[in-house]
């Protein structure tokens, strides 16, 4: 196997990232640090100190203050209203041998297991959940935010895209904006509880700022690209809007 080009140090976190592991490379000596929300300064050290100097553009995204879509309180939330969408049979997950890959043009390509992932700070917001069909639900999405796994994996800085591919067979792609937005999450948590398997458990999108059909429920790769092939995704290529903004 050729050993790859990486500092010792992104070598060490790729098999097993956890928080300990984080807290030891960042030299955080309270967990406290790490638990503030997305793109904070926490984040923003850590990646700092874990990518290389070069990339200013991605970074720029990754860091960049974004705007924030508006949150609703948790008396608002529609427990009632989510309504499962699946265009296929809800797949069958062992959540035990499951591992998240991040690749494409990256440096640092991540396959990381739910227990890796919910080690990470979590984020948590209550959005409105719109389907182009005509219905629309307030929900609490928990979950990691996904600009956080995006900056680990340490993109290049030719990535414009995001790829996501999804046990069912969905599939979906997003502009890298959209990708590091704040409030764009994998969520592994619904309404305070556990994201059921019907809703794309372990792990969906989750975003304010994207219609229904973009927000891919159980993802198991997320590859960044510079360029996008024909499959833009499963909607977008009947015939539906690919940016599909809210
Ligand atoms: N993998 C996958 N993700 C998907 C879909 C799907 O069929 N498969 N449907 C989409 C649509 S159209 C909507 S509105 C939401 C519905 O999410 P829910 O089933 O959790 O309510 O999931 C989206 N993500
Ligand atoms: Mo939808």
């Amino acid at each position: 196997m050729k050993k790859p080009k990486q500092k010792e140090l992104i070598h060490l976190i790729k098999p097993q990232l956890t928080r300990r592991k984080l807290l030891q490379i960042t030299g955080f000596s309270s967990i406290g640090t790490l638990l503030s929300s997305c793109g904070t300064p926490a984040l923003e050290d850590l990646v700092g100190k874990l990518s290389e100097p070069v990339n200013q553009k991605v970074e720029q995204l990754i860091f960049q203050p974004q705007k924030l879509v508006p949150e609703f309180s948790i008396n608002e939330i529609q427990p009632q209203e989510l309504i499962v969408n699946s265009f296929r049979n809800t797949p069958i997950i062992d959540v035990d041998k499951f591992k998240l890959i991040i690749d494409g043009e990256v440096n640092n390509p991540l396959s990381l297991s739910m227990a890796e992932i919910q080690n990470l700070p979590l984020s948590s917001m209550i959005i409105r959940h719109v389907c182009v069909e005509g219905w629309a639900a307030i929900v609490q999405w928990g979950g990691i935010c996904l600009r956080d796994l995006i900056a680990l994996s340490q993109p290049k800085a030719t990535v414009k895209y995001a790829f996501f591919e999804s046990a069912d067979g969905y599939y979906e792609s997003w502009d890298l904006p959209s990708v590091t937005h704040p409030q764009t999450l994998l969520a592994y948590q619904k309404n305070g509880q556990q994201l059921q398997i019907e809703n794309g458990a372990p792990l969906r999108l989750a975003s304010p700022i994207k219609l229904g059909y973009k927000q891919s429920k159980w993802v198991t790769r997320v590859t960044l690209l510079s360029q996008l092939s024909n499959f833009k995704g499963y909607w977008e290529d009947q015939g539906y809007e690919w940016f599909a903004g809210l």
